[in-house]
């Protein structure tokens, strides 16, 4: 269970898994984006390995916890990095963040602002981050993370990562306490 790493949803649409993580029942997942999947949507990985969304909120927040079926091994890293993802302490303004993603894998930038309103088709999610760091479709659910600690999963944005692009994404911090699960 690698951030950055392809998943797909209901056999379709693509996103990418953000942290490996633990529910005292269910056991080893992964946390990513809720607007990847509803709760209850099935996955599969990009070497078959299974799996089902266990809580998804989207939109007024952007997570999901993702119940890894078989096939999957925890691992606390991400594409693109070598660092190990050692915890959740949150960055703060300012300080250089970068982002695994499976469409434009490995991109980084700065933290611009916290706690803002993002509005999508679907509506609007509050309590986001802006970054500064580039991201295309299938990046979303993918991992934030800053000198070795996790930050949060990738939600939206605009631009590209060919001319550059403005990017949100859900912290960390309260997609673990709405999930109940521990990074692993
Ligand atoms: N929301 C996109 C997804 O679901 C990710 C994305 C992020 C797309 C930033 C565009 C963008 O500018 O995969």
């Amino acid at each position: 269970i690698v951030g950055g790493s392809a998943y797909n949803i209901n056999g379709s649409s693509r996103c990418s898994v953000g942290f490996s993580a633990t529910h005292p029942s269910y056991g080893d997942g992964f946390l990513t984006a809720g607007h990847c999947g509803r709760t209850g949507a099935s996955i599969t990985g990009g070497t078959g390995q299974g799996g089902s969304f266990r809580y998804s909120q989207f939109p007024g927040t952007d997570y999901a916890w993702v119940e890894a079926g078989s096939g999957w091994t925890v691992a606390p890293r991400v594409n693109g990095s070598s660092a190990q993802v050692a915890n959740g302490t949150e960055a703060a303004v300012g300080a250089s963040v970068c982002r695994s993603g499976s469409t434009t894998g490995w991109h980084c930038g700065t933290i611009s602002a916290k706690n803002q309103s993002v509005s999508y088709p679907q509506g609007t999610v509050s309590g986001m981050t802006r970054t500064t760091v580039c991201a295309e479709p299938g990046d979303s659910g993918g991992s934030y993370i800053s000198g070795g600690s996790a930050q949060g999963m990738t939600s939206g944005g605009s631009g590209n990562c060919s001319s550059g692009g403005t990017t949100f994404f859900e912290p960390l911090t309260r997609a673990i306490a709405n999930t109940g699960t521990t990074l692993t």
